[in-house]
């Protein structure tokens, strides 16, 4: 059983990085055949096109992030009430403040906990205090559980935090000092990319999936390409070498297809002009398409592979 309808939506936002680009992510990803890769599996499928923020083009820093939260929160929830699951493409890791409080939001209103897997290479733990860069990409899940320093980001009124204990770091191998001593601090689950190294993905992400299992929790799950080895996916603009493998990551998207539990995914981060050829489009469309069901032996023979009959 799959979900009713699946929803795409385009957050074509880069302000929240420094690196330009990642606004063409969306259409990179639509070029790939994200939709149409996911309607081949048997899912009624709708592209609902890019999400536009309630902000002049060239707004910049918290006011023009804020602006984009709104609308990306208010989307998600939308969809979710629908009874679909939306998958927003980014653009950088700064539209997931709104993706995720769009998803707390619904899961407050069923009673349901909100689990957040977060897929990348980075903690995007820091605060406006922590952050060396200053850029906000670096920052939404500090934001998300609550941490000081983003008043007016978040639409008015009593807001639901992500609760950090819910919240499992995923492929983590840069952090920077003070977003540790938070992450440390407010007991956020880490599978780090040394313990990825030694133990696999299987035995750490089905401890995740368990508890959230138990919990009768809806899953929400943010893909970072970086989270990728750039070897595989260059087309980002904060590439850390020692990423997880093709085959590591596709086993973690089938291991989340078998579970049942992911609710909401965003896939953030592509950054297309530093694309070679599409590749990096590719390799997400190819994890997608198994997190939503894309088999091993489903793949048909490439017809330039096959082996000629006579
Ligand atoms: N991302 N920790 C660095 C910073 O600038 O705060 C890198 C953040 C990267 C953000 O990859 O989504
Ligand atoms: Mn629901
Ligand atoms: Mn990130
Ligand atoms: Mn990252």
């Amino acid at each position: 059983m799959g979900p009713a309808r699946i929803e795409l939506m385009g957050a074509p936002i880069e302000v929240g990085a420094s690196e330009p680009g990642a606004l063409m992510g969306p259409a990179a990803l639509r070029t790939a055949g994200l939709a149409r890769a996911l309607a081949d599996l048997g899912h009624a499928v709708g592209d609902l096109g890019d999400v536009v923020p309630g902000c002049a083009p060239d707004a910049r820093g918290l006011p023009a992030v804020a602006a984009w939260t709104r609308v990306l929160s208010a989307r998600v929830g939308e969809s979710l009430a629908r009874g679909a699951l939306p998958v927003v493409t980014g653009g950088d890791h700064s539209l997931s403040l709104g993706t995720v409080d769009g998803a707390l939001r619904h899961c407050a209103g069923g009673g349901r906990p909100l689990y957040v897997l977060w897929l990348d290479a980075h903690a995007d733990f820091n605060t406006p205090e922590t952050s060396p860069s200053g850029n906000i990409h670096g920052m939404p899940l500090a934001a998300l559980c609550g941490e000081p320093g983003f008043d007016g980001l978040f639409p008015d009124g009593p807001r639901p935090r992500l609760d950090p204990s819910r919240l499992h770091l995923f492929g983590l191998r840069s952090i920077d000092a003070g977003e540790r001593a938070l992450v440390t601090a407010r007991r956020v689950g880490v599978t780090d990319m040394r313990a990825i190294d030694e133990f696999g993905v299987v035995a750490p992400l089905r401890r995740v999936l368990e508890r959230v299992a138990a919990a009768g929790g809806h899953l929400h799950v943010s893909l970072d390409i970086d989270f990728l080895d750039p070897g595989i996916a260059p087309g980002v603009g904060t590439t850390v070498p020692g990423g997880a493998t093709f085959r590591e990551a596709h086993l973690i998207m089938e291991m989340l297809h078998d579970s049942g539990l992911v609710g909401s995914l965003d896939v953030v981060e592509l950054n297309p002009f530093l694309d070679e050829r599409g590749r990096s489009a590719r390799v997400l469309v190819e994890l997608v398409a198994s997190l939503f069901g894309r088999r091993i032996l489903d793949r048909p023979t490439p017809v330039i592979e096959a082996v000629p009959r006579d």
